[in-house]
């Protein structure tokens, strides 16, 4: 989570001797990765000091500042309008993606126009050794980083050197696997300087013998992690079983810092932002300190880069439903009147060869009820993609669409992590007026992403429109 992208520092060298290393003083600690969540032998808990909270009146401010602050390449922060809650007591974390054009955000990072923005909290107290557990669902797009983090940034003039404790549970992970972001893994990590960490990304599938596969399954899961400074080890868990144990003196954090919960949008680790909207929802945060463990007391200053008192939310929001098709209305291009696709891909079958804004484009009036819809004429080809669907996920589309043509197909293809269609369904559109459809469907084994298509088959000369795509998790 620093602020800065120097993520690939150790040479393969270094990681096997803190691996080897490593296992030993772990047998001493009594505690093993797979294994249940445990103490090491002999900790106290500091219950009397202890932090809870499940947001059930709202966002506190004497407990949260809230972020406003951009970090990292090509996004456009953290902002408070994207920091909301329900009225029964979850903190509702916005992130907007690529596909992200209602134009009512203004980032304050790079981009400017609300896309790549999150949402995160920071605790006005400061943190130490102690168990640390967070219960929430991840944002479950990639693109999008959800964490929860504690972090401490002493700056001085030799940058490199600066002290920079830090622990980190970051997702998707997937370095480790096949260099793509994926919900089957999960990113640990623990700073001491700018330059100096232990980072390892976890198969969370084998690391916790299946309890836990995809973390975007729509399910709440309990993330935390165990700061020790005397022996120095940071235990890593997720649902009660150890995932990660880090324990090297060089990469064990002492020094205080604050703790900092959410989603943001960094430059390339987690993958493209392919998505419109979405979101993180935290049930609660709890922090216990442990006693008799060393630190070193820092106050990390966050004015600069804090909401003021009237940007905290005041209202509870409604749970939201999430559209995972991005503009699944079309309606963009009445506000922003480009034919860029924020989600969609104009494009045409192999043998047409008429140009692609001839064939398949967005025309006002042509919609549902006069408004926006997709024209797709003779060899054109309307495209969806939406990641992060996995074996076993079932999903329920809803379109409306006609066709001149007795041919036409709505077809959804599965892709495999390597990009490889490993099946299709295809769908008739068998209507001439505008009708809607609703098709519900499980991704099958080896599912990564699917893809939606639209197209004439045997099209020449044939019209469809399509419109009100809706794509929702069941
Ligand atoms: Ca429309």
């Amino acid at each position: 989570m620093l602020k800065v992208s120097q993520r690939f520092l150790i040479s393969c060298l270094g990681v096997f001797c803190l691996t080897s290393c490593a296992a030993a003083k772990e047998q001493a600690l009594g505690i093993e990765e797979s294994g249940n969540h445990a103490y090491i032998e002999g900790i106290e808990l500091d219950y009397k000091n202890a932090f809870f909270d499940d947001f059930a009146n709202g966002l506190d401010r004497k407990s949260w500042y809230i972020c406003k602050s951009a970090w990292g390449k090509n996004n456009g922060g953290v902002l408070p309008d994207n920091v909301m809650y329900t009225d029964d007591g979850v903190l509702v974390l916005r992130g907007n993606g690529l596909h992200y054009s209602q134009g009512e955000l203004h980032g304050i990072g790079d981009r400017k126009d609300g896309s790549n923005t999150g949402g995160v909290i920071i605790s006005t107290f400061t943190v130490g050794p102690g168990h640390y557990e967070a219960k929430f669902k991840p944002l479950p797009r990639i693109g999008a980083c959800t964490a929860l983090w504690t972090y401490a940034n002493k700056f001085i003039e030799d940058e490199d050197h600066s002290p920079n404790h830090e622990i980190d549970i970051e997702m998707p992970g997937g370095k480790n696997t096949s260099q793509k972001a994926t919900f089957k893994c999960c990113l640990f990590t623990n700073w001491t300087k700018t330059k100096v960490y232990d980072s390892t990304d976890v198969i969370l599938a084998q690391k916790t013998n299946n309890k836990v596969v995809d973390l975007n399954d729509g399910e709440y899961h309990v993330f935390g992690f165990d700061w020790y400074t005397n022996p120095t080890c940071v235990v890593y868990y997720i649902d009660g079983v150890i995932t990660r144990i880090s324990s090297s003196k060089t990469f064990c954090p002492t020094m205080t810092g604050r703790l900092w919960i959410g989603n943001w949008f960094p430059e390339s680790f987690v993958g493209t932002a392919n998505f419109e909207t979405d979101y993180m929802l935290v049930d609660y945060v709890s922090y216990i300190p442990f006693k008799n463990q060393p630190y070193d007391a820092y106050v990390p200053d966050v004015t600069t880069e804090i909401a003021r008192d009237n940007e905290y939310p005041t209202t509870p929001v409604t749970l939201p439903i999430v559209n995972k098709l991005s503009n699944g209305d079309f309606e963009y291009f009445d506000r922003l009147d480009v034919q860029k696709g924020y989600g969609w891909i104009f494009d045409t079958l192999n043998d047409e060869t008429k140009p692609v804004n001839e064939v398949c484009y967005l025309e006002k009036g042509v919609g549902s009820l006069g408004t926006v819809g997709a024209v797709i004429k003779d060899g054109g080809l309307l495209m969806s993609e939406i990641d992060s669907i996995y074996e076993g996920m079932t999903y329920r589309l809803k379109y409306k669409a006609q066709s001149t043509s007795s041919n036409t197909i709505m077809s959804i293809e599965y892709l495999n992590a390597g990009e490889t269609i490993i099946s299709q369904k295809d769908y008739p559109i068998t209507t001439t007026t505008l009708t809607e459809y609703t098709q519900e469907f499980t991704a099958p084994k080896g599912t990564n992403k699917i893809v939606i298509n639209v197209y004439n088959n045997q099209g020449e000369s044939q019209t469809t429109i399509v419109d009100d795509f809706v794509l929702n998790k069941v």
